[in-house]
């Protein structure tokens, strides 16, 4: 990954000592983190400002992140708009079951729109803190990752040039299918994958939410999600075969569905509304073991990807951010490497934990829907102890809430 010339074929060679590959929660939150203490970076990103500021994704955020973030000065319009919520529903067999984990536990969970929480992170990055982000960037490469003067280029999307940044180090928060990963070779690092064999169908519907809280619908036609995003707009899943084509689900036929799968005694009727996203979504899941390589720090979904199973993916993606960011703060500041010395390790506990429980809580979604009667008896053999035994709730309670005290 390396070009020939001194500049990497560049004719535009900037510095600065880190560079953040991607402007999603993890890249915007480590760039914010660092321009408070005065450290310049330069945030790249693919997309345009626009489309990332409505690009419509998570919504459930864990407590320990959103004090993060206040701590960090970055919570004030989520404190002030986000939703709380302290209690889900479990339906089956055609009934509603109420799981009250706020009076279990005194803690809630909060709901804020993955866009606009981006939409803040941006803005108080670029406009407040006045930090570098450069959006529309095309192919970009990292080189000498393995020396201690790596750097990236880019072409930029106005002249058409190469551009170089020489760094210290760089950020790889690209998500999913960004580049920096492709980085971390079989040689550099170990890549675990997990495949549910699983579709869900991801819908937002233009629709207020129909329950005052999350409901889990289990159901032998496969499992449904519905969950608030805002009063106007209400996500919904569907479980369906991997790789089906969104188009196979008409807007009569996806009602029809959540209608059935989500049905209870006493439930209220489901509010329809116009779909405005509908994708099929292939759960799987990967975790990248370490997530470094050299002066390379991979950092949320670019590390490790957590099927939105049990909605965990975006707060592991700032968990990440707040280590890494202090992490390169005492070392460009204090010369203390041992936070990135121990960053990948620091990072996997929490990550191994959630994946744990993704696959625990998939256990519970689609069991009824297997097909097999043996998997729909421990599924319903799991519910009922979630219902009837303190000691399971509460285990249950720590892990949805993300409280394990030892990660
Ligand atoms: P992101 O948000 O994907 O941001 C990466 C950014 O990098 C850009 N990029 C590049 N930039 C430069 N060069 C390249 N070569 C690049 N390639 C890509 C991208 O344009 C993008 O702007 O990763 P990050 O920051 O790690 O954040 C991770 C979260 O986005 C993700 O984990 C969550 O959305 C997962 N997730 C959920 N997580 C939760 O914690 N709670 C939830 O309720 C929840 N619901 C969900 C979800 C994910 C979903 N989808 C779409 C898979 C619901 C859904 C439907």
């Amino acid at each position: 990954m390396t070009f020939a010339s001194p500049h990497n074929g560049a004719s535009d060679v900037r510095h600065s000592p880190v560079v953040i590959i991607g402007a999603g929660p993890a890249g915007l939150t480590v760039g914010n983190i660092l321009r408070a203490a005065s450290v310049d970076c330069v945030v790249l990103e693919i997309e345009t400002r626009e489309f990332i500021e409505q690009r419509p994704r998570a919504g459930v955020l864990e407590e320990w992140a959103v004090r993060g973030l206040e701590e960090r000065g970055l919570a004030g319009n989520l404190l002030e708009r986000a939703q709380r919520h302290t209690e889900c529903e479990f339906r089956f067999g055609g009934q509603r079951y109420r799981f009250e984990y706020g009076e279990l536990t005194g803690h809630h969970h909060w709901i804020y729109p993955q866009q606009l929480l981006v939409t803040d992170l941006v803005r108080e990055y670029a406009d407040v803190r006045g930090g570098d982000i450069r959006f529309g960037v095309r192919d970009v490469e990292l080189h000498d990752l393995d020396t201690d003067r790596p750097s990236v280029s880019y072409t930029d999307p106005e002249t058409g040039e190469r551009v170089l940044i020489r760094c210290e180090f760089v950020a790889g928060c690209d998500g999913g299918r960004g580049v920096t990963r492709s980085v971390l070779t079989p040689d550099r690092a170990h890549i675990s994958r997990y495949d549910y064999g699983i579709g869900w169908l991801a819908l937002l519907a233009e629709a207020p939410p129909s329950n005052d809280c999350v409901v889990f619908g289990i159901h032998p036609n496969g499992f449904a999600g519905h969950m608030a995003r805002s009063p106007e707009v209400t996500r919904y899943y569907l479980e369906c075969p991997p790789g089906d084509d969104p188009e196979n689900w008409s807007h009569e036929r996806v009602w029809a569905e959540l209608r059935e799968r989500l049905g209870a005694a006493g439930a209220p009727p489901l509010a329809e509304g116009r779909l405005i996203e509908k994708r099929v979504l292939d759960m799987h899941s990967y975790v990248v073991e370490p997530m470094v390589f050299g002066r390379l720090f991979l950092a949320g979904d670019a590390a490790h990807l957590t099927a939105p199973i049990a909605a965990k993916g975006m707060n592991l993606a700032l968990h990440d951010a707040f280590l890494l960011a202090d992490a390169f703060l005492a070392h460009l500041g204090k010369g203390d490497s041992s936070g990135l010395s121990g960053y990948s390790a620091a990072c996997l506990g929490r990550v191994w934990d959630y994946q744990e429980f993704s696959q625990w809580l998939s256990g519970i979604y689609h069991g009824a829907s297997s097909g097999d009667p043996y998997r729909a008896g421990t599924t319903l053999a799991r519910l009922r102890r979630l219902f009837g035994s303190p000691a399971a709730a509460s285990t249950f309670a720590e892990q949805y809430l993300g409280k394990g005290a030892n990660y």
